[in-house]
């Protein structure tokens, strides 16, 4: 069937036979197949719709997700042989959509799924990027940004002919509207809608990244996070927002409008996610256009209220916004005075400072809008969400009790698993059935095998499958070389201090010197790192040269090779996680307790049988909660020690630089001759500096015993059959982190849709 339908698709597009068919032929085939079978499936439907606002949608590859989805991920796979390819040759040719950063942006697209999946009817709102955020390369030890193309004329992107006009200070920009058909696992589909403008100009950006960032109605849309360093770059970020929710608040209303609902009973209807501070705008925007319909400003703020909900992703004061009031003015000057009435609203009731909305230099807080008018704040692990109830928003835990609440985060098993891993997912499949597919608690069942010997050999033997696998891929992508038969350590993240990607380059350097003193550890070790440091954020470049210039130092050095190698692979995105997680072994979650909101890396790596290394930080304590001591590694200081220290101000790095010749020799190390001679002196001078002199993530006070408990689980290691045990219990517990049981929450406890 599949067969046939694929093979007229190929002789209309290129008259010849599917064996003669490049990669290219066949990918944009069975795209245009994949896209027509999912409409065919129709859409969810429901007399409420969820609208998921997200300034951020890393979908990643989607040609083997919607496979799997429609179910017919193996009838193509076989379709494929036959025709003298292999689906991921096929897949090589398709462009990873370049619409996320990291795990805000990973979990909106899990989140879209589950929600298709559990045939809820919601959509979600972004913006088409054209080249998103950057791509990068490495050169001279360094991180460069380039752009990242991703649309190309034929794409998942189906251009509609929706338009909008959103009104700016000095000018109205006209959008359009491109949608891509979002499918759920055996089930309808929902939408998610990009909003472009028409006059986007991509031939603007010069070197590298760089492009006039005056020029709104040609830039607005290229790129993810525009470089903020400057005015310029703030005022642009706030036309993106107003353009983003303008255009989902125009959508919202237009939709309501087709199927004739009141808008007095909006709330009724619609529930708005607001997916971190980005789209907090569309609060004040769509009070403003209610009042437009003839609605009363007091009305209209409470059926606003009563429709937006609000997910808090950090604790970093640097990440939760707050725009200076002329920026805003000087954008959206017809939002300024629905903010000043929400602003008066609050000071009349509150005097506590903390809370207002604009503070007294004039700043508006956006989370404070969220908070005081949406009807739900929740953050998105236990311990985050107790953090910010008891510290960081308690001065709006103790006004709003019962809007605050927890939704620990997830991750869809279908692409975590089911994609990424076929030879696991068929291995548990033949132990326990496809249920656990639907239902990911399922994998419980897999604790009767704890003491089955042959089940724990399969798990072992899978991993070293994919340890080739990955071993293969980085040789043929990036010319890299790696030992399959080392213990693979894997960190892959966004590039930040509070990650602490510097305390595990500080291991190395350790690890390499106990090696030059020959003490080598009982297997050799792989560490391999991927992550981009935003453009402007000088100390996270800083850490991608140091551990850049270790792994030259290490690649050069057989002696040490031997026992200890290190890679950072470039730009690291969805698809080379899909590659890298199932390969793991040790999976690293190093972030200063307290700092990490949840993670998903985390649920992920679980998944696919890796153990974690990590402090009781975000979603790691849920995992130690389910696992148990004995299948999880746990060091470093609790949250509440590092808040206590933050308080009293007394954590100086210096102490421990300075008591601790083991500490103060691998510090010293960065600005030694061995890596001076590599790298470029300024970038390791400063990055000493900041670790001697600030270190405000706290690296030094736990890095002993990082050290000694990641030698301690190289040892255990060794012990194969104690460390398979391992693995069976951490995929088997992993069942509760599935984006399905996320989203079953939220609609039970914020959207309630049917
Ligand atoms: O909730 C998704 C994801 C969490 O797993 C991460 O722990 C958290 O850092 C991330 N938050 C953000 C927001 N900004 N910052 N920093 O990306 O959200």
């Amino acid at each position: 069937m599949i067969e046939k339908q694929l093979r007229d698709i190929i002789t209309r597009r290129y008259h010849k036979k599917a064996e003669e068919c490049s990669r290219e032929e066949l990918y944009y085939s069975l795209l245009e197949l994949t896209k027509e079978i999912t409409k065919e499936r129709g859409y969810n439907e429901g007399e409420r719709k969820l609208y998921y606002i997200s300034a951020e949608f890393l979908i990643g590859k989607l040609l083997s997700n919607n496979l799997i989805n429609l179910g017919l991920f193996e009838e193509v796979e076989e379709v494929l042989v036959k025709f003298g390819k292999t689906i991921e040759e096929v897949e090589a040719a398709e462009p990873e959509p370049s619409l996320g950063n990291g795990g805000l942006g990973r979990l909106a697209a899990c989140f879209l799924d589950s929600i298709a999946t559990l045939s809820l009817p919601g959509d979600g709102i972004g913006l088409n990027y054209h080249y998103g955020l950057f791509r990068q390369i490495f050169e001279k030890h360094k991180q460069k940004e380039l752009i990242n193309p991703w649309i190309e004329p034929e794409s998942w992107l189906n251009q509609t002919d929706i338009h909008f006009d959103i009104p700016f200070k000095n000018f109205t920009l006209k959008s359009r509207l491109y949608d891509i058909d979002v499918t759920g696992y055996e089930s309808k589909n929902n939408k998610l809608h990009l909003f472009d403008v028409e006059t986007v100009d991509e031939k603007l950006v010069e070197e590298g990244i760089h492009f006039d960032k005056s020029q709104v109605e040609k830039n607005l849309t290229l790129f993810l996070y525009p470089d903020d360093s400057d005015k310029e770059g703030n005022l642009l970020r706030i036309y993106q927002q107003y353009f983003m929710v303008s255009n989902g608040a125009q959508l919202i209303l237009k939709e309501c409008k087709e199927k004739g609902y009141d808008l007095h009973k909006l709330d009724q209807h619609v529930v708005i996610q607001i997916n971190d501070t980005h789209p907090t705008l569309v609060i004040p925007e769509l009070i403003r256009l209610l009042m437009l319909k003839g609605i009363r400003m007091d009305e209209a703020i409470g059926i606003v209220s009563r429709t937006c909900a609000y997910t808090n992703h950090t604790i970093l004061s640097e990440a939760l916004e707050k725009w200076p009031f002329e920026y805003l003015d000087e954008v959206v000057p017809h939002l300024m005075p629905i903010i000043c009435e929400l602003d008066t609203r609050v000071k009349e009731e509150y005097a506590d400072q903390k809370v207002q909305i604009i503070d007294g230099e004039r700043r508006v807080h956006m989370a404070h809008i969220d908070i005081h008018y949406g009807f739900s704040v929740n953050g998105v692990a236990a311990l985050h969400t107790e953090i910010l109830e008891q510290s960081e928003l308690k001065h709006f835990y103790d006004i709003y009790p019962e809007k605050f609440n927890n939704k620990t985060n997830g991750i869809t098993f279908r692409r975590w698993l089911l994609e990424a891993n076929h030879p696991l997912a068929d291995y548990i499949a033949s132990l326990i059935g496809n249920g656990f597919k639907k239902d990911e608690e399922e994998l419980e069942q897999l604790l009767q095998y704890r003491d089955v010997s042959q089940v724990k050999e399969r798990l072992l033997a899978i991993k070293k499958e994919n340890k080739l696998a990955l071993k293969r891929y980085l040789a043929e992508t990036e010319n890299i070389e790696i030992d399959e038969n080392s213990i693979f350590d894997i960190q892959i993240k966004r590039l930040h201090e509070y990650k602490r990607q510097q305390m595990n380059a500080l291991y190395v350097i350790h690890k390499y010197l106990e090696i030059k003193k020959g003490r080598v550890p009982s297997t050799p070790v792989t560490l391999i790192f991927g992550a981009k440091a935003a453009p402007a954020y000088e100390t996270a470049k800083d850490i991608i040269h140091l551990i850049l210039c270790l792994q030259e130092l290490i690649q050069d050095d057989p002696q040490v090779r031997r026992h200890m190698n290190l890679v950072m692979v470039q730009n690291y995105n969805v698809t080379k996680a899909t590659k890298l997680i199932p390969a793991c072994d040790i999976s690293e979650q190093i972030s200063l307790a307290s700092k990490e909101a949840s993670g998903t890396s985390n649920m992920k790596f679980m998944l696919n049988g890796a153990v974690t290394l990590g402090t009781m930080d975000g979603a790691n304590v849920e995992i130690h909660d389910l696992v148990g001591d004995e299948n999880i590694y746990i060091f470093g200081v609790g949250s509440k020690e590092v808040i206590e220290h933050y308080a009293k101000e007394d954590y100086v790095s210096k102490d421990y630089y300075e008591k601790d010749p083991e500490i103060k020799e691998a510090v010293d190390f960065i600005t030694g001759p061995e890596l001076m001679k590599i790298g470029d002196p300024e970038n390791l001078n400063r990055l000493q500096k900041e670790l001697i002199g600030k270190d405000w993530f706290m690296t030094l006070l736990d890095l002993k015993d990082y050290i000694r408990t990641k030698d301690r689980m190289i040892k255990d290691y060794e012990d194969r059959e104690g460390w398979s045990e391992k693995m069976l219990v951490n995929i088997a517990k992993a069942g509760y982190f599935s984006s399905d049981r996320t989203i079953e929450q939220y609609n039970e406890d914020i959207w309630r849709l049917k």
